[in-house]
C-alpha cells in the first residue's frame, strides 16, 4: 500500500530531509585527497549525534555503518573502510539517512575528489540532470512510470546505462516504503501519483553496461565491466503544484553545475562522442 502523508507529516519529513541534506553538504565539505571513507564515516555518525536524530543506514539489514560511501566503479552500498583513501581525480558517492522523531531523511550526491577528468564531469552532469527530470515528473496525476522513462531516456541519450537492480522508493516512517522508484520504465505505466505521497528519486548511472555485481563483504554493489557510476537521490513530496523537494536547501542552487535541467538538454552529441565513446569501454584509471 501506498501511504499519502498529512501536511503535518510531511512537515515532519521535510525536516528529517532538511537534516540528512546538511549533513552530506557538510560531508562534502570533508571529501578531499588522501581522507579515508573511515574518517568520512566517524565524522558523519559524530555529526549525526550532534543533530539528536539516529543514523537510518547503520543496522538496517545488519548494514555496518551510517554512510553508504562508493568510490567510482562502485555503485552503492560501498562500506567507509580505514584502508580505503580517496584520491584526486575519484567520485565518490556519499549516500546516508537519518530518523527524526521517527521519520526518515534519505539522500545522495556523488562528489568529485579534487580535479576529476571532463568525462568524469559530464556523468555528474547528466546523472543530476536526469534526477531534475524525474523530479518534473513527480506530479499528482502522473505515474510511477513517468519518472523512470523520464531518467532512462535521458541518460541513454547521453550514452550512459541505468542500474536496474536498485530502484528508489517510498519513504515515511520506515526508510524503504512502496512504491518502487525504478530508474528505467515506460511512460503512462506503474502506479499513479496521488498528492502526499512521498519517494526517493536515485538514479544511478553508468559509463559501460548496467550489469552489477556484489562483492565479497555481500554490500558493495560494483559495474560488472568496470565502468565508473554516479548516484544522487532526493525525497519528493507530490503536492497539488507539483515536486516539493523536502531535501533541497534553501541555500542550494538548484543543481550542481548550475545548469537548469529545463534549458540545453539538447547536447551537441558530435562534440560530446570522442571522450563518451572512448568512456564506455570497460576500464579504470589509475
Ligand atoms: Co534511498
Amino acid at each position: 500500500m501506498i501511504v499519502c502523508r498529512s501536511k503535518a507529516e510531511i512537515e515532519r519529513l521535510r525536516h528529517s530531509g532538511q537534516a540528512v541534506r546538511r549533513l552530506l553538504e557538510d560531508l562534502r565539505q570533508q571529501v578531499r585527497p588522501g581522507i579515508t571513507t573511515w574518517e568520512l564515516e566517524t565524522y558523519l555518525e559524530r555529526q549525526i549525534k550532534m543533530l539528536g536524530a539516529r543514523p537510518a543506514f547503520k543496522g538496517y539489514r545488519n548494514f555496518p555503518c551510517c554512510l553508504c560511501v562508493s568510490v567510482n566503479q562502485e555503485i552503492i552500498h560501498g562500506i567507509p573502510s580505514s584502508r580505503r583513501r580517496l584520491q584526486a581525480g575519484d567520485i565518490v558517492s556519499l549516500d546516508t539517512g537519518v530518523v527524526l522523531d521517527g521519520y526518515y531523511g534519505d539522500s545522495a550526491i556523488t562528489v568529485p575528489v579534487g580535479e576529476i577528468s571532463e568525462p568524469l564531469k559530464r556523468l555528474l552532469r547528466v546523472t543530476q540532470e536526469c534526477l531534475a527530470l524525474g523530479i518534473e515528473q513527480a506530479k499528482a496525476g502522473n505515474r510511477v512510470g513517468d519518472i523512470s522513462a523520464a531518467v532512462q531516456e535521458h541518460a541513454e541519450s547521453n550514452g550512459y546505462s541505468v542500474v536496474r537492480e536498485f530502484v528508489g522508493h517510498g519513504v515515511g516512517r520506515a526508510l524503504h516504503e512502496e512504491p518502487q522508484v525504478p530508474n528505467y520504465g515506460r511512460r503512462g505505466h506503474g502506479p499513479r501519483l496521488k498528492e502526499g505521497m512521498v519517494i526517493a528519486i536515485e538514479p544511478m548511472l553508468n559509463t559501460g553496461g548496467a550489469d552489477v555485481r556484489v562483492l565479497e563483504d555481500q554490500w558493495t554493489a560494483v559495474t560488472k565491466d568496470g565502468g565508473y557510476s554516479a548516484h544522487y537521490e532526493h525525497m519528493v513530496a507530490i503536492s497539488s503544484n507539483g515536486a516539493d523537494v523536502l531535501t533541497r536547501l534553501e541555500t542550494e542552487a538548484p543543481f550542481e553545475s548550475g545548469i537548469h535541467p529545463g534549458l540545453n538538454l539538447a547536447y551537441n552529441q558530435s562534440s560530446d562522442a570522442g571522450p563518451g565513446r572512448a568512456w564506455n569501454s570497460p576500464r579504470l584509471e589509475r
